[in-house]
């Protein structure tokens, strides 16, 4: 039979599928809190009863999008470690497993902020494509260590996540200036840094982010400016360490077009993916809670983490 997730489980998924909860940081702390609500409001009569809650609840969330690893490798964090031969100590050990979860997020991206604010010098500009905490994590340690900093922010089309950042950036005291997607080129002779997320970086270093990263890489290489990605190890993508690609989400055509417009424009056929591949050649460091790595190099700190092969924790 179906096991029910409970309506906090329900309400998160539906949540990350909207978008309501988005980037990959934000969803996986969501991802994991969800389980512990799981765990907190569940009335299993038997340990078995409660893993298997937990099991389906996981995939649910799981299920949600499928691009940002993040999500998974939360998962599985907090389900590794669940220990107890009663309903009631596998309740709390999900708990512990949970803040612990979110204590390591919370310290990595503070962390990640320190290495990444090392490249940033007093006076620079940078450009940023889509709303990556992150990114922000970055900025937000050089301004406190007294440097004064310029933004071109990516609108981001077509959710205008550049919006988000363009509040952030402000209200960390940046200098931000807001250009469409296609402005991108005319002012990368401007800029000293292009700062970008990740929802999963692979094995041989590619970046997987937000739809037009991969663009605007080779157009900062072209103009000789480095780009930079900020993410913390939970961007890693274990998978890909046995050849396995990364799942780019395609979004609805109604984000990029409302109904009424399209059949006014011949109703012509509308593709929106979320996310794209950027190759390891047109990224010069990627920034981690662990140190600052050449993307070709991501693959031994992988290992060190992962280990060759993993189990997913929904598998039966
Ligand atoms: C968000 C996105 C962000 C990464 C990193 O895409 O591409 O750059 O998720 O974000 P979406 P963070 O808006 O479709 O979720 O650094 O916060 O994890």
């Amino acid at each position: 039979p179906e096991v029910e997730v409970s309506p906090a489980v329900a309400r998160t998924a539906e949540d990350i599928g909207s978008m309501e909860i988005r980037g990959a940081a934000t969803i996986a702390a969501a991802a994991a809190e969800a389980l512990g609500e799981q765990a907190a409001g569940s009335d299993a009569d038997s340990p078995e009863a409660f893993r298997a809650e937990l099991r389906a609840a996981a995939r649910v969330l799981y299920d949600t999008r499928p691009t940002a690893v993040s999500l998974p490798n939360a998962l599985r964090y907090v389900l590794r470690d669940v220990e107890g031969e009663t309903v009631e100590r596998l309740r709390a050990s999900v708990r512990a497993s949970v803040s612990e979860f979110c204590r390591r997020l919370d310290n990595a991206q503070t962390d990640l902020g320190r290495v990444g604010a090392n490249r940033l010098r007093d006076g620079d500009t940078i450009m940023t494509h889509c709303h990556s905490t992150d990114v922000l994590a970055c900025v937000e340690a050089a301004v406190e260590q007294g440097k004064s900093l310029s933004a071109f922010v990516k609108e981001t089309r077509p959710r205008n996540q550049g919006h988000i950042t363009a509040e952030a950036l402000g209200e960390l005291g940046v200098d931000v200036t807001l250009i469409v997607d296609s402005a991108a080129r005319r002012y990368l002779n401007d800029v000293d840094h292009v700062l970008v997320g990740a929802d999963s970086i692979a094995a041989d270093g590619s970046v997987i982010n937000k739809i037009g990263t991969s663009g605007l890489a080779v157009n900062a290489r072209d103009r000789g400016t480095p780009i930079v990605c900020a993410a913390q190890t939970i961007k890693l993508h274990p998978d890909t360490l046995t050849g396995h690609t990364v799942d780019i989400e395609m979004r609805d055509e109604r984000e990029v077009v409302d109904r009424e417009t399209a059949e006014e424009i011949g109703d012509p056929e509308v593709l929106n993916p979320a996310f794209d591949v950027t190759p390891p050649r047109y990224v010069d460091a990627i920034v981690t809670e662990r140190g600052q790595f050449p993307p070709e190099s991501i693959v031994s700190l992988m290992r060190e983490l992962f280990g060759e092969s993993t189990t997913e924790p929904w598998a039966e």
